[in-house]
């Protein structure tokens, strides 16, 4: 019920989530579907005390992809990214947990693989920039963002994680 009424304000009010209901839109791009990273990925968020509230396998579209890298639309990478990020079907997640946004970004590692430490998911999975496996929403206002891009309202579970007590003091 809380969590209905949570959800209803933020929806509103554009609001978006804070605390332990902060949350981040992830994706496993075509190249880690394709190189079975997908279980791997989620067992890593599961593992680390997030919920998942939204899960699904999509082949985006043009439209939807240029919307998500809009700001990105003047690199000269932009059409090689629309073209990869569109060639085969992506695992689209939100995640829910106390500043979730900006810890997904450190189990991420750096855009670029090169750069990402071992032990994060670029730094143990991938080798070069244009096929780097995962994304993560960069803040909370592009979470909000991209989670209303990606997503219906009626997609995203509301359900009461019964490990809540072992993972919150
Ligand atoms: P991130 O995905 O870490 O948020 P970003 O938003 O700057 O990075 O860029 C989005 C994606 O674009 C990135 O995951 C991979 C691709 N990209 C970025 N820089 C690139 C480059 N120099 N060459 C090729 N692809 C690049
Ligand atoms: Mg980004």
């Amino acid at each position: 019920m809380i969590c209905l009424f949570l959800s209803i304000f933020a929806y509103i009010f554009q609001s978006g989530w804070t605390g332990v209901n902060e949350r981040t839109f992830i994706a496993v791009k075509p190249d880690g579907v394709q190189r079975k990273l997908v279980g791997e990925i989620l067992h890593r968020f599961e593992r680390k005390g997030f919920k998942l509230v939204g899960l699904k396998l999509v082949q985006a579209s043009e439209e939807l992809l240029r919307e998500h890298y809009w700001d990105l639309r003047s690199k000269p990478f932009f059409t090689g990214l629309l073209s990869y990020m569109s060639s085969g079907p992506i695992v689209a997640m939100v995640w829910e947990g106390l500043d979730v946004v900006k810890t997904a970004r450190k189990m991420m590692g750096e855009t670029n693989p090169a750069d990402s430490l071992p032990g994060t998911i670029r730094g143990d999975y991938c080798v070069e920039v244009g096929r780097n496996v995962i994304h993560g929403s960069d803040s909370v206002e592009s979470a909000q963002k991209e989670i209303s891009l990606w997503f219906h309202q009626n997609e995203l579970q509301c359900w009461e994680n019964s490990a809540n007590h072992w993972i919150y003091n």
